[in-house]
């Protein structure tokens, strides 16, 4: 099967360290196909930078669908366009946020999430709320470390978020733990082992999630709010974006 997975953001080292980790995980005959949208912030830290990365993103899903696609990963941890995505997709799509969410409730009856900055923080506490797993989540956490930082092989980013951990560890009684970047994608493996609790990296969940759903026939329900768009008139750069119903 082929599956897309779309970083939001456009920084190519960092698209390179996504596609690294999904094809690490992927299963034979899973062809991984990594992109980034052309325009749009190189990284995404709070609401703003979400905002122009949206447009971009279902772009690539169009182009995915357009291929035949056999599921897509939104991988930045917000989840950025995830419902516009799944309106406009017959193949499953998941976002690394929602598919670790999941999976370390399934490992530890509370995890913690580490993300990067203090100022992504509420989009992710919506998200729980959203997804129905806040009560499951004991914090969530910033190690304050920028995105690109995550890409700078000098940074002590990887201290910073294994402070968190054990932070987590002794304060929130944390069973498991939730990276929150798609640029920590690299880091999950050698956090757990050096901290001895399970640490989900969001890139990996999500590949096998669409994996799963799409081995046995799941596709994004096309009723409710993920009803194609109907036909309508867009204006200015988005004309080519309107929905042909
Ligand atoms: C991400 N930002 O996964 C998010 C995470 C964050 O550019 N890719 C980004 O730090 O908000």
């Amino acid at each position: 099967m082929h599956i897309l997975v779309i970083n939001p953001n456009t920084t190519a080292s960092m698209t390179a360290k996504i596609g690294e980790a999904a094809r690490a995980v992927a299963a034979p005959g899973t062809v991984i196909t990594a992109v980034q949208p052309a325009n749009g912030p190189v990284s995404i830290e709070g609401y703003y930078d979400e905002a122009f990365c949206i447009p971009g993103v279902l772009e690539e899903i169009a182009r995915g669908e357009a291929n035949g696609v056999a599921g897509h990963v939104i991988a930045c941890f917000d989840d950025t366009g995830l419902e516009a995505a799944r309106s406009l997709a017959r193949a499953p799509v998941v976002g690394i946020g929602e598919a670790a969410y999941h999976v370390a409730s399934m490992l530890g009856h509370r995890f913690s999430v580490v993300t990067t900055l203090s100022r992504s923080i509420p989009c992710l506490e919506v998200n729980l709320l959203k997804y129905g797993l806040d009560r499951r989540c004991a914090r969530i956490r910033a190690a304050e470390v920028p995105v690109l930082e995550l890409e700078n092989p000098a940074s002590d980013a990887a201290r910073r978020i294994g402070e968190e951990i054990e932070r987590a560890k002794a304060e929130d009684h944390a069973d498991a733990i939730v990276l929150g970047c798609a640029g920590m994608a690299d880091l999950a493996a050698v956090l757990s082992e050096r901290h001895g609790l399970p640490v989900v990296d969001g890139v990996a969940a999500a590949v096998k999630l669409v994996e799963g759903m799409a081995s046995i026939g799941l596709k994004t329900s096309k009723r409710g709010g993920y009803a194609p768009p109907g036909p309508k008139v867009y204006r200015g750069i988005f004309a080519d974006a309107a929905p042909k119903g």
